[in-house]
């Protein structure tokens, strides 16, 4: 099963079943302790709780003139960092100087693990992602998303934008909470596919695409099962001295990155996909 949340014509966020092409609207006050998405989420048994909030007879409407929202309540967005060797190898180069540490937290036990947003700062599904203006080398990461219920399991997973700075992130590595946390710098959504309706990780393709003046300028794809540790890990070690009471989302870390030359530019179009999910698109502001 897929949720998600969607813009109603009043402009009121509502939760939907994304089912075929179709969105059908839950009624959330059938249960009295349930008003969010997470609160569906994080219940012991998210599928059992959506059916009970279908209303029958109700219209269901198409998924092409739907308005997305993140489907992000009150959750922090965390992110993982080289996870994946293209990536270890990407930071290697933009990073003479401090190439050392990524290799060495490649295969360290404790993994790179960093704050990447609250939930204000997450653009929604079609709205425009932004570059900073700091910044001249600029790049997506297309990252699996996990969503984690406040008791650390993981209830379902989603498509993530980690948009960078590579430059700010390569001079420096202190200066990482600059490169990845800005305004416009994190979409997640359309959907939260539901743990038990993934396909097998393993299998599961990551494909970034990067449309400019609507030719194609990079296509690339990976696997999950490239990623160097398993999500259960990079949980394991989240929530180690933490609390998330109002749930988290993990971004996993990209194992697709552009060619060095390669900067996003105003207008260009980031499509990522993964099998299971759909696709996250966002326009660069
Ligand atoms: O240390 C840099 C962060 C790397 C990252 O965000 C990733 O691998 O996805
Ligand atoms: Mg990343």
């Amino acid at each position: 099963m897929k949720l998600a949340k969607l813009l109603n014509d009043m402009g009121e966020s509502r939760v939907a079943i994304i089912d075929d092409g179709y969105a059908i609207p839950l009624d959330m006050k059938r249960n009295a302790r349930v008003s969010t998405l997470a609160d569906i989420l994080h219940s012991p048994d998210p599928e059992k709780l959506a059916k009970s909030l279908i209303v029958a007879g109700i219209t269901h409407s198409s998924v092409n003139t739907a308005h997305f929202l993140p489907p992000v309540d009150r959750q922090e967005i965390w992110a993982a960092g080289v996870t994946y060797k293209r990536s270890k190898v990407a930071r290697e180069e933009e990073s003479a100087g401090a190439a050392q540490f990524y290799d060495k937290v490649y295969s360290a036990p404790r993994p790179e693990l960093f704050f990447k947003a609250t939930p204000e700062r997450v653009v929604s599904p079609g709205e425009p992602i932004r570059v900073r203006s700091d910044s001249k080398w600029n790049v997506p990461e297309p990252e699996l998303t996990l969503v984690i219920s406040p008791d650390l399991r993981i209830v379902g997973y989603t498509v993530g934008n980690d948009v960078s700075s590579r430059d700010i992130e390569g001079e420096n590595p202190l200066y990482l909470p600059q490169a990845k946390v800005y305004h416009g710098s994190c979409a997640i959504g359309p959907v939260v596919t539901l743990a038990g309706s993934m396909p097998k990780l393993a299998e599961c393709e990551i494909r970034l695409i990067i449309h400019r003046k609507k030719q194609v300028v990079f296509d690339g794809s990976t696997s999950i099962g490239q990623m160097n540790r398993t999500p259960e890990e990079l949980v394991e070690w989240l929530g180690k001295d933490n609390r998330f009471p109002h749930g988290v989302m993990l971004m996993t870390g990209t194992g697709i990155v552009p060619p060095d030359a390669f900067s996003l530019g105003t207008g260009d179009v980031v499509d990522i996909s993964i099998s299971g999910i759909g696709t996250l698109s966002n326009p660069v502001g």
